[in-house]
């Protein structure tokens, strides 16, 4: 089927995206933020994708906002709190029956977004598939994963699904999408602000498995009181089992941290302590987490938020 892809972003995973249905035959058309960035873009050659050792340049067709034609299947790869001004600056360019991919981790800013595009279709995903960027325009695929898609709001899957089969980007559509983005907070919450105060790899938590099992205890309850009983079921198990399979890694938390980068706490942690204000649920284990990460970002020169 003839259809144009917009990927916005050409961070990790919006290069990853944008260089995998490029290279499967997919109109392709990443969107850059300004003319400047676009001329480095041409400058550069296209993407660069590093992925099991081989290294592959991609010249994946970009153009910048200003210069963007309609956009009817947009990804919008940007960072959860960068979602909301980028969609503001693309929503004059969407078409009437647009459908918008919301790849952002964690809870609050796909709300923010659909407010923003009312008559836009928007799919939400939650992915566990791992890249990074290694300098402008050249990324590297670190972990396969899987991604999940779906839409709150219709449950009939989209035809370009095929497209992400073709592309070999590993999904599956899902009719409870909100359940998986809950479950993945949850889990991102156990974990991520302990590694970032203790400063330590995801193993490191094994020598604080009180503390987790503590913090998993709140967890299911936000959950049970958002979701269904069986998201909630056997978080504290797959927390462990994360931690254990992942021990050496530092969440993306850490790295945001390490790498003095903003990181997306408003939208994990935050937006868990606020649904459980909102339920009038006492967590005040998470809670207090929340204030020491906040005091610890503010003191290494990060937003609290
Ligand atoms: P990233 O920072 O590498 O890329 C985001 C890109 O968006 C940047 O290049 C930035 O310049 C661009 N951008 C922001 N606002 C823009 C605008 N207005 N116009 C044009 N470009 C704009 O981020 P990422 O790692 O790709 O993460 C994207 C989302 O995916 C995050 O919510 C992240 O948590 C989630 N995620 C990432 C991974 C991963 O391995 N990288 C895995 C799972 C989920
Ligand atoms: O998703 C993660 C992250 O680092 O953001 C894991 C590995 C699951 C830790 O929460």
């Amino acid at each position: 089927m003839n259809r144009r892809w917009h990927v916005l972003g050409a961070g990790s995973l919006g290069s990853l995206w944008a260089a995998r249905l490029y290279r499967s035959g997919c109109d392709v058309e990443l969107i850059l933020r300004s003319p400047q960035r676009l001329a480095q873009y041409q400058q550069a050659g296209g993407l660069t994708l590093t992925e099991n050792g081989q290294v592959h340049c991609y010249p994946v067709p970009a153009t910048s906002i200003d210069n963007c034609g309609p956009v009817s299947l947009l990804l919008l790869a940007c960072k959860a709190y960068d979602a909301s001004a980028a969609i503001s600056q693309l929503a004059p360019l969407l078409t009437a029956d647009a459908e918008v991919i919301l790849l952002q981790n964690g809870l609050g800013s796909q709300d923010q977004v659909a407010r923003l595009i009312p008559k836009a279709r928007c799919i939400l995903a939650s992915s566990t598939e791992g890249a990074f960027r290694q300098a402008d325009f050249s990324t590297v695929f670190a972990g396969q994963g899987h991604t999940w898609l779906g839409d709150p709001q219709q449950s009939s899957s989209p035809s370009w699904l095929e497209d992400l089969q073709r592309a070999q980007i590993n999904h599956d559509w899902t009719e409870d999408i909100a359940s998986r983005l809950w479950r993945k907070l949850a889990l991102n919450c156990a974990i991520n602000p302990l590694t970032v105060l203790y400063d330590c790899r995801n193993g490191g938590l094994l020598e604080h498995q009180a503390e987790v099992a503590s913090l998993c205890n709140e967890l299911s309850l936000l959950l049970h009181a958002y979701t269904t009983p069986s998201t909630a079921a056997g978080l504290h198990e797959e927390v462990l089992r994360v931690i254990t399979a992942t021990a050496a890694n530092y969440s993306s938390m850490h790295q945001d941290v390490a790498q003095k980068r903003r990181t997306e706490v408003a939208y994990l942690i935050g937006y868990a302590c606020a649904g459980a204000e909102r339920k009038q649920l006492q967590l005040p284990k998470l809670s207090a987490l929340n204030s020491r990460l906040g005091n610890y970002l503010a003191a290494h020169g990060l937003p609290r938020h």
